[in-house]
């Protein structure tokens, strides 16, 4: 059975493109094997983040996993920094990937240019040694991310090619898996940005009401003309509008076309705020029964012990395959 492996950072609200791009799809491939899903907290650490919001943050991942249907019992859930195996393979790993690759990262290089330059933290350099710690711990062969995510993915394959080459077959090489429609959801006052949880103008929070979701629907920026036409380069709002719409809805572009022929964007807009709220409501429903019932607590203690056995046994596969020397032998 393979492994897969994916994550979330705490560093915000929850947007609709997490829920398209990651949650959604982490839920119907969860038993196709051995899934563990993480809150990846220490990452969130990367940037300046307020403690009692990174924290609450963390919890209304866990919440939103179980909401979206993620089945405890059989995926482990669990929180990054409760599984100390993540900072000690880091500190490992961090030999076998170079200055110059991680400083090309596109997210290292966005993140980084917005800050003072004398003020960027070593974390957020060396934030792929982490994930691809992250992936190599649970021996994971299948790694669903969005599109922002796959350059990191890559960089882990890297990482694990090198360091086989070296030591024998110590890791085992994941491949990063996208959803086909929806792996970038654009943000919908400039689609020509990513939806994104750090940036809160143009976005669907799945902590907005019901009717704050519909309104950011009717309002998202389109284009001139009036044809429902995915085409990205001349019209990126209806096209990102589009994407959203098959992702929930399940169909294609061609059929969105066809079904939205000879209507206005007025129409179109109204079929997909009905798509978000149809989909939104039961799981905004859920989510607020899983925060009420205390689940969460549970479900992180146990998924920690559950991946801090699988990690503990890769950490000393590792350990021993670089020559640290071994005490309990
Ligand atoms: N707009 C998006 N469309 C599709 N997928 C997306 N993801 C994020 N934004 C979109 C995917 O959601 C998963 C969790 O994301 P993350 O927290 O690990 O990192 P990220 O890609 O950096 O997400 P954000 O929302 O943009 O966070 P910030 O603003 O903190 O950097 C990943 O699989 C991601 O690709």
């Amino acid at each position: 059975m393979d492994k897969i492996l994916s994550g979330i950072k705490p560093t915000g609200k929850l947007t609709l493109g997490n829920y398209i791009g990651a949650i959604k799809n982490f839920s119907k491939i969860q038993y196709e094997g051995e899934t563990f899903l993480f809150i990846a907290d220490l990452h969130a650490l990367t940037l300046p983040i307020d403690p009692v919001e990174l924290s609450n943050n963390s919890r209304d991942i866990c919440a939103y996993y179980l909401a979206a249907g993620l089945d405890p019992k059989h995926t482990t859930i669990f929180l990054q920094s409760t599984v100390c195996e993540h900072s000690e393979m880091a500190i490992i790993l961090q030999n076998y990937l170079y200055m110059g690759e991680l400083s090309r990262m596109t997210q290292f290089k966005d993140k980084s240019q917005k800050m003072d330059q004398n003020a960027i933290g070593l974390g957020l350099f060396a934030y792929p040694v982490l994930m691809a710690g992250d992936i190599v711990l649970y021996d994971a062969k299948r790694v669903p991310v969005g599109e922002d995510q796959g350059q990191h993915v890559e960089i882990t394959r890297d990482l694990v090619k090198r360091f086989n080459h070296r030591y024998g077959d110590v890791l085992v090489m994941p491949k990063a898996e996208m959803v086909k429609v929806g792996a970038r959801i654009m943000s919908l006052s400039d689609p020509t940005k990513k939806m994104s949880k750090s940036d809160p103008k143009g976005d669907i929070f799945l902590s907005d009401d019901l009717a704050v979701m519909r309104k950011k629907i009717m309002s998202a920026v389109t284009d001139t003309g009036h044809e429902v036409k995915y085409d990205v380069e001349n019209k990126p709002g209806i096209s990102n509008l589009m994407t959203i719409y098959g992702a929930l809805k399940n169909k294609s572009f061609d059929e969105i076309e066809k079904e939205f022929e000879g209507k206005g964007y007025g129409d179109f807009k109204r079929a997909v705020a009905d798509a978000v709220v149809e989909e939104m409501e039961p799981f905004k429903a859920r989510y607020n029964e899983v925060i009420a019932s205390g689940l969460v607590d549970q479900v992180l203690q146990e998924g920690a012990i559950r991946a801090k056995a699988v990690a503990s046994k890769t950490l000393e596969r590792v350990k021993r395959a670089v020559g640290l020397y071994n005490i309990n032998k």
